[in-house]
């Protein structure tokens, strides 16, 4: 198994100094790093799939750190995840033990776990003795992640992500972002996604460069940053809004930004009235990547390439991308116009959604094409604009990929709901904001909105509670009794 960190493993002289991560005033370098993944690495060997209770914490990037030495999977979970979402993640996953940080209580849902607490103090670490990392082999192929995305209808999946993905993605986004250890990244991400987790914690570290985590995300906390030597800003749109709309009032953000060497936004579109308000305040662009939990990184406005708003740039090296029409077969034109769903081949892919052959197979076109469900044309320069998304059902909100589907089953689980429906509307600030449409049991007497958020926050997550709630009297139904979302805006 080659080390996914070289950095941490370079010998003497190999820059065991260089700052790796910092979460507040807490920091580890990379001899620090190796020391305290060295002694958990040890235990988790031969674990299989390990659970993290994935707090933004510098607990957080250790455990996962370690585990992928030790040649764990990970399986990454959102402490905010609500009972019924959690419950379904560790039995579909069967972790073999789960890591967080020492104090972070646990819900019952993970009661059953053999829980090891991550020890991110360097000075036990380094009283206990260097311990030298594990040296099993471990392939290429063998998983790095299980990352729960969700589909249209149903719980979520578990995209299962090998090694081989996770080094082919990030060090495609070297060459694309002229990524070096130099750098150093700031971002408030989440640490449970693809977006946070594997760009944001571990590419810093597959470069040798260092990032720092805001706990959680504000314009002060990135002014402050990118004012003190951080020199990339990664984002979901939602936060570039944040930033946008800021920009007027706070001068050190204005004057942060402009000097930022990379800029990077993705996980949903940024709108181009975004793009076009920090371009003026700051004289910077914004670049657009696209990825996709399945995928990893697929496409990207690279460093060296022209920045163009609305756009998400050029396949990434070794990414094959296509563009196919509605009878599967593929566009030729590069015209800006013909609109086709983007299908992805190469190393960045996930092998399988665990425990699910049938949503596995039904993902893949014949040639090992995934079939990503984003509609897209393509310029004549190869650049790929994204215009929309097959499948209605998904939502994105605040970067949150949400299924309607899984909504709709919590809502009818209330006992004040008889019927319900989801859909997204476009939101400033969160892109798309969930709507729930209900039907109440009692008309004289319907659940509150307030009361129904807090139910899908409690039973899914807080990303996922409707926004906004609407009360009908019936849903409007197609001849077959299928729900007409349409006619729902109408
Ligand atoms: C609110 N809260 C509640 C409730 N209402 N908790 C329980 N019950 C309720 N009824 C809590 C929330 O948990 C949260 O807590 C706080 O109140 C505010 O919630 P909310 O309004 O939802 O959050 P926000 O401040 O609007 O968040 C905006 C955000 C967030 C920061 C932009 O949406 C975000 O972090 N998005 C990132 C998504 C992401 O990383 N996606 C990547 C996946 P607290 O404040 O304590 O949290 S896509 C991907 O990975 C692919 C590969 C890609 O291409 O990148
Ligand atoms: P997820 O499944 O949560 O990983 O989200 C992946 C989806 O996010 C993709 O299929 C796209 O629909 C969307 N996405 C990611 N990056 C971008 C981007 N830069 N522009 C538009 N959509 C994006």
């Amino acid at each position: 198994m080659s080390s996914l960190f070289p950095a941490m493993t370079a010998g003497p002289g190999g820059g065991a100094d260089r700052p790796a991560l910092r979460f507040g005033d807490r920091a580890l370098t990379y001899g620090e790093l190796a020391a305290v993944t060295g002694s958990l690495a040890e235990r988790l060997r031969g674990a299989g799939r390990v659970a993290v209770w994935a707090t933004p914490s510098l607990e957080t990037a250790v455990g996962v750190v370690a585990a992928l030495e030790a040649g764990a999977a990970a399986v990454p979970l959102n402490p905010k995840s609500g009972e019924k979402e959690l419950a379904h993640i560790v039995s579909d996953s069967a972790p073999s033990l789960v890591l967080a940080a020492p104090g972070e209580e646990l819900p019952p849902a993970l009661g059953a776990l053999t829980r090891i607490d991550v020890d991110a103090d360097v000075r036990a670490a380094e009283a206990e003795g260097p311990k030298p990392l594990p040296s099993g082999e471990t392939d290429d192929a063998a998983p790095a992640f299980v990352v729960y995305t969700s589909g249209t209808t149903g719980p979520p999946k578990g995209a299962v992500l090998p090694r081989r993905a996770v080094a082919a993605t990030l060090d495609a986004l070297e060459d694309a972002w002229q990524w070096t250890g130099d750098d150093v990244l700031v971002h408030g991400l989440p640490l449970f996604h693809v977006h946070g987790l594997i760009l944001g914690i571990l590419g810093p570290l597959r470069r040798g460069g260092s990032v720092r985590h805001l706990g959680r995300f504000g314009t002060e906390g990135v002014a402050r940053e990118l004012n003190s030597g951080a020199t990339m800003l990664f984002g979901v749109p939602t936060m570039y809004h944040r930033i946008a709309e800021a920009l007027p009032d706070e001068p050190e953000l204005t004057k942060g930004l402009a000097q930022a060497r990379l800029l990077v936004s993705g996980s949903a579109a940024l709108p181009v009235h975004d793009h076009e308000q920090i371009a003026a305040a700051t004289g910077r662009r914004v670049i657009e990547r696209y990825g996709m939990t399945e995928t990893l990184m697929n496409t990207s406005v690279r460093a060296d390439g022209e920045p163009r708003a609305g756009t998400v740039g050029v396949p990434l090296p070794g990414v094959e991308l296509r563009l196919v029409d509605e009878a599967g077969a593929a566009i030729e034109a590069y015209d800006g116009e013909t609109v086709g769903e983007i299908q992805v081949c190469g190393p960045n892919l996930f092998t399988e959604y665990l425990n699910r052959p049938d949503a596995t197979a039904a993902a893949f076109a014949e040639g090992g094409w995934f079939r990503t469900g984003d509609m897209a044309v393509r310029d004549a320069d190869g650049y790929v604009r994204i215009v929309g998304r097959k499948a209605t059902d998904l939502i994105k909100s605040g970067g949150y990929k949400i299924g309607a589907g899984e909504i709709e089953n919590a809502l009818l689980e209330h006992p004040g709901v008889r019927e319900a429906a989801v859909t997204g509307e476009p939101d400033a600030d969160l892109g798309e904001r969930i709507v729930a449409w209900i039907v109440p049991a009692a008309p004289e007497a319907p659940p509150s909105a307030d009361e129904l958020a807090d139910h899908v926050a409690r039973r899914l997550a807080p990303h996922k509670r409707p926004r906004t709630v609407r009360y009908l009297g019936a849903l409007p139904r197609n001849d077959m009794g299928k729900i007409m979302k349409r006619a729902l805006h109408d």
